[in-house]
């Protein structure tokens, strides 16, 4: 593994390119469907837009969630109780961790992240706020299974995914997701891990475009960021000004999903390899799934996760769920 930057997760070649981004992105424009993952709209320009898209009018979800949090402080505190270390799958947020954190009296907060440089910022703010908690900051892809640290061994786990984020992945990679979470946090070693998880709900089509297509167009240039970022780490040549931010609802899917669409027949090449989209072609570049009731808990079953508790928001437009780890055998 090459380290370059501090980032020993990034594995680069000898001009610094990312590889995994370089393959993910040569291997996702030759599809028919072009797509790019969505984790490579999040460069620092593509965090700072994702932090400015929590502002904006239209995004309810960071709004809705963050209420949640603050209302219900005592009912956390009363079922989660206190001592638990909690481990944050992501780097947290400066406004939503510390919410969490001084409800429910924790024995240490654990923040699991695949970019060193936010994991420290992050970790060290939140030090500032919280002297007397001991903080153990991890770098690495929580995707899979991660080796907590020696000094929480002993403590009971409380697992938190807030933002939808979970929504990002399709149901395959999501159930993936939340079986290694039960894995990292000490499920089927005897222990009864918690998680508490962010999940946005399905509602009317228009308030959901309008959420990931603003007026000001914050949206639109996250989303064009991601075809910028080609240009700048893979030597592309995509001509910007003929692609254009597309956020549509697919009912059939429950998501919201966001595409590039070319407005006119083009071609470009990306690290030396030739591409060309034809007008109206697009690339598929996030999709943001929504969830009910009974979707939500189905995803949780299985993942081997049993729902608790369930709040919203006071306008029933996201929820936290509080859930179990399931016991590996239970009846029926
Ligand atoms: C960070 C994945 C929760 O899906 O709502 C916001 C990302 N994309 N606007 C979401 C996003 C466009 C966001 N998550």
């Amino acid at each position: 593994m090459t380290k370059t930057n501090g980032l020993a997760l990034v594995d680069r070649d000898d001009d610094g390119v990312d590889r995994a981004f370089r393959g993910d992105v040569l291997a996702g424009l030759s599809q028919r469907q072009k797509a790019v993952p969505a984790r490579w709209l999040y460069d620092d320009a593509g965090s700072q837009l994702f932090e400015d898209i929590t502002d904006l009018e239209e995004y309810y979800p960071t709004r809705a969630e963050t209420e949640i949090l603050k209302g219900r402080g005592e009912e956390f505190a009363a079922l989660i109780g206190a001592g638990r270390a909690v481990v944050e799958f992501g780097s947290g947020s400066s406004v939503k961790t510390p919410l969490l954190l001084r409800a429910i009296e924790p024995g240490a907060y654990v923040p699991l992240d695949i970019s060193g440089d936010f994991l420290r910022e992050s970790a060290a703010a939140l030090s500032e706020k919280f002297p007397g908690l001991a903080v153990h900051p991890v770098e690495a892809d929580f995707m899979r299974e991660v080796a907590l640290p020696d000094e929480v061994a002993g403590m009971e786990k409380l697992g938190f995914f807030p933002g939808s984020t979970i929504g990002n992945m399709v149901a395959r990679t999501a159930v993936d997701l939340l079986r290694s979470m039960r894995a990292t946090l000490g499920a089927d070693h005897g222990e009864a891990p918690l998680l508490l998880i962010g999940m946005d709900l399905v509602k009317d089509r228009e308030v959901l475009e309008a959420a990931y297509d603003d007026a000001r167009g914050v949206t639109a240039e996250f989303n064009l960021n991601l075809a910028r970022r080609i240009n700048r780490e893979l030597d592309g040549t995509i001509p910007i000004d003929a692609l254009e931010h597309q956020a549509v609802w697919n009912d059939e899917f429950a998501r919201i999903e966001m595409h590039l669409v070319a407005t006119r027949d083009i071609a470009f090449s990306v690290s030396g390899r030739e591409f060309a989209m034809k007008a109206g072609e697009t690339i598929h570049t996030e999709n943001s799934h929504k969830f009910t009731r009974r979707s939500a808990n189905t995803l949780l079953l299985a993942g081997g996760w049993t729902p608790r508790e369930r709040w919203t928001d006071s306008k029933g437009r996201f929820s936290l769920i509080l859930a179990e780890a399931t016991e590996k055998r239970e009846a029926p």
